[in-house]
């Protein structure tokens, strides 16, 4: 099996049942899993984010592939960390302290991990703490916060604070985003980063890791 093509459509056109059987096919058919990854879901996940950005595609679509995405990366996870793939970059993703929006939070997540970074999603809600821990637990050199609330938007800066107070901000760069954050505002409290768009998410991530 060399060309699996179907699956960079069913990822595109946000098909999470063809994509897993697509992908335990090849795998069962020793197809290498990082050659899944980098040839099929990244380049699929990347034509997602331009639909998206084209206004082709809108939030309903971007679900569906990243939905999809994550039932084709399910089987594949497990084999990458036993092959000890070293992934672009560790991300820990997280929604603020005090935000339960996480649809923008999870699209950022899988586009990243389709462009190949490991990502430690946390959830919403997450105390600056939460993040500094996860950060060490996992040896992470990316944080990716969002916010979706201008009530919500100082817990960035706190975290940022408080990973400057714990000694870490020099090891990792923060990445900020969401629909009340601004470059200006990213600039104002110190973050390395900021998009408007989950696609731009990866090429801060990228630029951020020197990759
Ligand atoms: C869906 C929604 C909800 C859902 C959330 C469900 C969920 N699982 O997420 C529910 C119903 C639970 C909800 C609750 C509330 N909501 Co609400 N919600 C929305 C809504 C309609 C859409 C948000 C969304 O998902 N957008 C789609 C995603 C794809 O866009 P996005 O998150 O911006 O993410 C994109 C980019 O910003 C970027 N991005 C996001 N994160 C990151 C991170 C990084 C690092 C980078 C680089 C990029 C990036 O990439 C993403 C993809 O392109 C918005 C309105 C709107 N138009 O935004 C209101 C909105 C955000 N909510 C609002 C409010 C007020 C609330 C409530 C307080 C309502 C209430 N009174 O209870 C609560 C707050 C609950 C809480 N504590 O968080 C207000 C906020 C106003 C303000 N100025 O702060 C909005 C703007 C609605 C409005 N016009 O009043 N909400």
């Amino acid at each position: 099996m060399d060309d699996i093509k179907p699956l960079y459509e069913a990822i595109v056109n946000g098909d999470a049942r063809a994509a897993k059987t697509i992908t335990d096919k090849a795998l069962a058919a020793g197809m290498e899993p990082m050659k899944i990854v980098t040839d099929y879901m990244v380049p699929a996940m990347s034509e997602v984010g331009t639909r998206f950005e084209c206004n082709e595609y809108f939030v309903p679509e971007l679900l569906l592939a990243a939905r999809a995405m994550k039932a084709a990366m399910e089987p594949i996870r497990p084999l990458l960390v036993a092959a000890g793939v070293e992934p672009v970059g560790r991300v820990v993703v997280g929604t603020v302290k005090g935000d339960l929006h996480d649809i923008g939070k999870n699209l950022v997540a899988a586009m990243l991990e389709g462009g190949g970074f490991e990502v430690i999603d946390i959830g919403v809600n997450v105390s600056p703490e939460t993040f500094i821990q996860t950060v060490k637990d996992k040896n992470a050199n990316i944080v990716a916060m969002s916010a979706l609330l201008t009530t919500t938007m100082p817990a960035m800066k706190t975290t940022i604070e408080a990973m400057k107070q714990a000694g870490m901000r020099d090891q990792v760069k923060v990445l900020i985003g969401g629909a009340p954050i601004t470059q200006k505002y990213a600039d104002e409290i110190g973050a390395d980063g900021y998009s408007e768009s989950a696609a731009g998410a990866v090429a801060l991530a990228r630029k951020a890791t020197g990759k």
